[in-house]
């Protein structure tokens, strides 16, 4: 979503909606053991000057010029950095008009939803994205918008049927679903023609090739639609992903048993914020992981440590410097977790800025990265390679080892294993350099002596060594370092 810091007030309603009745069928699609690249095209790579109308860079809130073409152009860059799937914020054509001095441009004020803005190219163009991007082995992931349309659509004076207006907001007691989310036109899913023209447009961009959809501001859709609409994709193996913003445990919980492939954890993002970035106590993110065995599919939970609707994680530290070395230290954390890791574009070279627009700047590529950025980006490369490459990392269970509280804030560790393979991947917060010595029993675990092992990250000089019964690990401050653990 869009979300203009005006309206604020209006998105912080605690109220949840009811998730929808269990769906029941067999099989599922997964993403479990991908890597995906989030991409909002208009401000990613501008691939067809041609296209540029009213573009300018210098407004934050203007269209900026990136298109399908550059985005196609820029796949081998996405697949170098070790993504396996490429998530595209809205392409629909968009309302001409801005609205809050703001163009549509992030592509959440749809016009047209079964037609691609020329800002962004041409359905051939997204067309040829398509076929390079699974030529490459990679897969498709599309934001759809179910909610709304843009402020100016045609849609909402044509057919006023269509729209939930003050007198239903008024009425309904579930205010979250019925009342317009930022005053956005918004959609009455029971009508049977919103349901046919929404149920449509998954078709449409189904038969575009698309793998995957993310579906934004589902706490705003009702249930019994969002149910139906889940149930046919998954009937044609179709992944989806719900953003329900601010989602814990318990919601990504509830919503995968509804019948949605992976919800965002936003709690975990918060709490990665906190603790990795802002230096606050491991424990945070401790008591999230904790909750793991109440999801469903915990295989399937996408994970982030920001994106284009949250501050830059970089951002966190008023320290350039400061804010690379701890985007290192996150995104190898992030690498190390059960779930679909998601890297927002520019989080893999530690790119900073505030909340939205701020948090959107335009991508930059190799030729104008700085070293320090070089060394963000190999050190992401290189986490993303290490899990790529581990069974154990990249879809094994995930077991969370109890730590004395004297270490809680400044240690975390967890096994991921599969049959025959076992990692311990050991998370540090404390400032500098520090060897810990802990009981193998007080951590619920069996292993056998094992000599001076290193991390299996490159250029870490962290070390793992188990003896009479107790696991000795030398950690480099503010890093997660992860090691190949004997039986
Ligand atoms: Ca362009
Ligand atoms: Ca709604």
């Amino acid at each position: 979503m869009c979300r203009l810091p005006l309206l604020a007030a209006l998105l912080a309603s605690a109220a949840g909606a009811q998730a929808p009745s269990p769906a029941h069928t067999a099989a599922r699609p997964s993403f479990e053991g991908q890597v995906v690249y989030q991409v909002m095209p208009d401000r990613f790579a501008d691939g067809n000057p041609a296209n540029n109308a009213s573009v300018n860079r210098s407004d934050p809130r203007a269209w900026h010029g990136g298109d399908l073409a550059g985005l196609t152009a820029r796949l081998p860059y996405i697949q170098q950095l070790g993504a396996t799937a490429v998530w595209l914020t809205p392409i629909y054509r968009q309302q001409a008009a801005s609205s809050f001095d703001t163009a549509p441009y992030h592509g959440y004020w749809p016009a047209d939803f079964r037609a691609v803005d020329p800002h962004f190219g041409t359905l051939a163009d997204f067309g040829t994205f398509v076929k390079a991007a699974h030529g490459a082995g990679m897969r498709v992931v599309l934001d759809q918008v179910i909610n709304h349309y843009g402020y100016e659509a045609g849609a909402v004076k044509a057919h006023p049927a269509w729209f939930n207006g003050p007198a239903d907001c008024a009425a309904t007691k579930n205010k979250d679903v019925d009342c317009p989310l930022a005053g956005l036109p918004d959609l009455r899913q029971a009508n049977p023609e919103v349901r046919a023209l929404l149920l449509g447009n998954a078709d449409f961009w189904r038969g575009q090739g698309v793998d995957a959809f993310r579906y934004d501001a589902i706490k705003h859709v009702g249930g019994p639609f969002l149910n139906e609409l889940l149930a046919r994709d998954r009937a044609a193996g179709t992944w989806t992903l719900g953003e329900w913003y601010g989602a814990d445990t318990g919601t990504v919980a509830d919503w995968q048993r509804a019948g949605l492939d992976s919800l965002f954890l936003f709690s975990l993002q918060a709490a990665m914020q906190q603790s990795i970035m802002d230096g606050q106590g491991l424990s945070r993110v401790a008591s999230v992981l904790t909750r793991q065995g109440e999801l469903p599919r915990p295989g399937e939970v996408a994970l982030f440590l920001d994106n284009h609707d949250v501050p830059r994680f970089a951002q966190g530290s008023l320290f350039e410097d400061q804010g690379q070395a701890r985007t290192r230290y996150g995104l190898r954390a992030l690498m190390t977790l059960r779930g679909v890791p998601v890297i927002w574009q520019g989080t893999e070279i530690a790119m900073r800025g505030g909340p939205d627009p701020d948090n959107r700047r335009d991508m930059r590529f190799e030729h104008a990265w700085t070293p320090a950025e070089r060394q963000v980006f190999g050190t992401a490369r290189d986490a993303i390679a290490v899990r790529k490459a581990s069974r154990a990392l990249s879809a094994g269970t995930q077991t969370l080892r109890p730590m004395p509280t004297r270490l809680e804030d400044d240690l975390l560790l967890l096994t991921r294993e599969v049959p025959g393979e076992r990692v311990l991947v050991a998370w540090h917060n404390g400032r500098a350099r520090k060897t810990y010595s802990v009981r193998l029993s007080a951590l619920g675990l069996k292993a056998g002596p094992q000599p001076v092992t290193r991390s299996l990250f490159a250029g870490q000089d962290a070390r793992l060594s188990v003896s009479g019964g107790w696991l000795h690990l030398s950690l480099p401050g503010g890093d997660a370092a992860v090691f190949a653990l004997k039986p």
